[in-house]
């Protein structure tokens, strides 16, 4: 069936049979291509249905469909012409892992952060009035994404406009891991009613030939039927705020799905359909672990396993720090918005389950939450995804910075994420924290230093925020340094300096090793290509002063001041952007400290939104990488340092 499915004309001659076929045709190939370059599977596996059928009743050429997140677009990718450009999916220069209207006009919105796609498609459906014009517009919405602020803060508008729009719950019991809260709770009531089945259809039918007995008696029917509704059906949530609500009906029931589908096509009025679907449908690990299959790099179709090895990671490294932490200060607690596993908290929330918060998928509230707590003496971590934290920008601001609550901001997956691309990329919050007063900004170049972070910002009692990447430590290894004396010489020019002034204080950065040909300035995970690149530097006898940072805010004004001084030449790298970031940081210190003579490159990503692809590759793409941050020192400094035609 696949191979003779190009896009959605061509499904409009099969019959039930053949589109079941379909589906499972489907299943297997994107199993086949998510194997190999990993992805987001579960979600995607439990949709194929409730997409093959949305395909059948809409035509996508003119009506709009938002899929909310994004992450289970790849059906209708495949769909809509994108079937073989699929086993390129979130590869450097392949299609994206989520809806781009840059590849397909049938991507009419993009999507990647949670809970957008009520807004967005209100917006729509008002411009469709507007202009006149006659279309659906339909957001497909899942129980964990309708968790999210915005999106209720959409339900509440949408019903009480009377917009005529579709929004289809796809309600799987899942966020990525099991879904939690008082919605989850209302959804758990409405699970339980009676499926909307082909079959009862036929009994609906006769249910609304009723009007015909006469208008009184309808009206006292109606209105009986509706106080006992009220009673027993919780799905008078939804029609109270101003949705006619259709469902629960199978998620996997491709006829029963059309038929609802057609059904609310034909309404003027704004339409919630409940689907009920299993995610991971279809492949027995994912249905079994449908959390570890959310979003999974690549693994072996037989067994489930991943084939490639797992090394200790940065999330890892956090979550043991702050168990840690924890034994000894019972006034710790975490907070995450949705994602336990993913910033390190799965062990954390099973030892300390009272003092863990999963809040569901609601940045916002996590970070008021969190100020909550500080401004009673409790001490909250705050893991969030970088590009996550964007969302809550306003809470860090107002509820935390302003009053200099001690919430310890933990800023997981910063600076280039890779695959997942552009929504994605972690390469603002230096830029976007950095201007909020009362804030103490840190990156570690290594797990140990990540927890020396943690000891520190407990011991601060004032707003702060770690920020440390994506995956695990850098191949270098630092040394230790113990038992070398401050200036003495280890090879050739190389000084290292001693063990005691590794400890974490306020606004010092940390010489890795002196040099007086250039001064590196490396923060964070940067800290080692800084670290390589002098490395490789030295054997060309350059010599290369090393620094990391530690601190973005307050900067080491002294230690970087001393070093540009002596060296006349500073670069700077960093995994974030060139407006804002460090770079403009130590631009800043040099103009400000009137340091004459000097000259500056900072090494960080444009003002662009950076692509997928996978980290290093973006990093070789942008110039990041430690091979070309040398080659052009090494260019440069072989002749004449002082060049003048070093563009910044
Ligand atoms: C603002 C924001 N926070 C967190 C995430 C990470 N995230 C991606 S999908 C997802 C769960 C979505 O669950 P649901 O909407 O039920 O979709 P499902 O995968 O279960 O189909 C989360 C938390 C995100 N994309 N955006």
């Amino acid at each position: 069936m696949l191979e003779k499915i190009n896009n959605a004309e061509d499904l409009k001659n099969l019959n039930l049979n053949e589109k079941n076929i379909l589906a499972k045709e489907i299943r297997e190939y994107i199993l086949e291509v998510i194997s190999k370059n990993g992805g987001h599977l579960a979600s995607n596996l439990g949709i194929v249905e409730l997409t093959l059928a949305i395909h059948n009743v809409f035509d996508l050429n003119k009506d709009k469909v938002i899929w909310d997140v994004g992450h289970q677009s790849y059906v209708h990718k495949i769909l809509t012409g994108r079937k073989e450009e699929l086993k390129t999916i979130r590869t450097l220069d392949g299609i994206a892992g989520f809806p781009k209207t840059s590849e397909s006009e049938t991507d009419c919105f993009n999507t990647g952060h949670s809970s957008t796609s009520i807004s967005a498609a209100m917006g729509m459906a008002k411009a469709r009035d507007l202009k006149n014009e006659d279309h659906s517009v339909i957001a497909v919405i899942g129980d964990g994404a309708l968790t999210g602020g915005m999106a209720l803060e959409a339900l509440n508008h949408v019903g009480s406009s009377r917009t005529r729009m579709i929004v289809i719950l796809n309600d799987n019991e899942m966020s990525i891991s099991k879904n939690i809260g008082g919605i989850n709770k209302l959804l758990t009531r409405l699970r339980a009613k009676k499926r909307y089945t082909i079959s009862n259809k036929k009994g609906r039918k006769i249910i609304e030939k009723i009007p015909l007995v006469g208008n009184s008696i309808v009206k006292g029917v109606t209105k009986l039927k509706k106080s006992i509704k009220q009673l027993i059906l919780p799905r008078m949530y939804f029609e109270e705020i101003g949705f006619k609500y259709l469902g629960p009906v199978d998620g996997h029931n491709i006829e029963d799905l059309e038929y609802l589908l057609s059904r609310a096509k034909e309404l003027d009025e704004p339409v919630l359909i409940h689907v009920l679907t299993k995610k991971g449908k279809g492949y027995e690990p994912a249905e079994q672990n449908p959390d570890r299959f959310h979003g999974t790099g690549p693994f072996n179709i037989k067994t489930g396993e991943s084939t490639k090895k797992r090394s200790k990671d940065y999330s890892k490294a956090f979550g043991e720090k702050l168990i840690e932490l924890a034994e000894k200060n019972d006034k710790i607690v975490a907070i995450t918005a949705a994602m336990r596993d993913g910033t390190g908290l799965k062990n954390f929330s099973e030892k300390f389950p009272e003092r863990f918060f999963d809040v569901g998928i609601a940045e916002q509230h996590a970070l008021t939450f969190a100020a909550g707590l500080a401004k009673e003496g409790m001490i909250p971590f705050v893991p969030i995804y970088s590009s996550f934290y964007q969302r809550a920008y306003d809470q860090v601001i107002h509820d935390i910075c302003i009053q200099k609550l001690p919430v310890i901001m933990c800023v997981d997956r910063a600076g280039c994420v890779g695959n997942d691309g552009e929504t994605h990329q972690g390469l603002y919050d230096m830029a976007f924290f950095k201007l909020v007063p009362n804030i103490t900004i840190m990156a570690p170049k290594d797990f140990e230093e990540l927890a020396q972070m943690m000891d520190f910002a407990i011991d601060l009692k004032a707003p702060v925020v770690i920020r440390y990447p994506r995956g695990g430590e850098a191949d270098i290894k630092f040394e230790k340094h113990e038992g070398i004396e401050l200036g003495q010489e280890e090879s050739g020019q190389v000084k290292l300096v001693q063990n005691e002034l590794r400890q974490i204080e306020l606004g010092k950065a940390e010489i890795l090793r002196e040099g007086e040909d250039v001064t590196i300035i490396g923060i964070g995970k940067m800290t080692a290509t800084a670290m390589n690149v002098a490395n490789k530097l030295e054997k060309d006898g350059i010599h290369a002063e090393v620094i990391n940072a530690r601190f973005l805010k307050p900067i080491d004004e002294k230690a970087i001041k001393e070093s540009i001084s002596k060296t006349k030449f500073v670069i700077t790298i960093e995994d974030g952007t060139k407006i804002g970031g460090l770079g403009s940081s130590v631009k800043e210190l040099i103009v400000n400290n009137n340091i004459e003579d000097v000259q500056i490159k900072c090494f960080a990503y444009p003002d662009e939104f950076i692509r997928h692809g996978s980290v290093p590759e973006l990093e070789k793409v942008y110039g990041l990488d430690c091979e070309s941050i040398y080659n052009f020192l090494k260019k440069l400094l072989k002749d004449n340092k002082k060049d003048d035609t070093i563009q910044t």
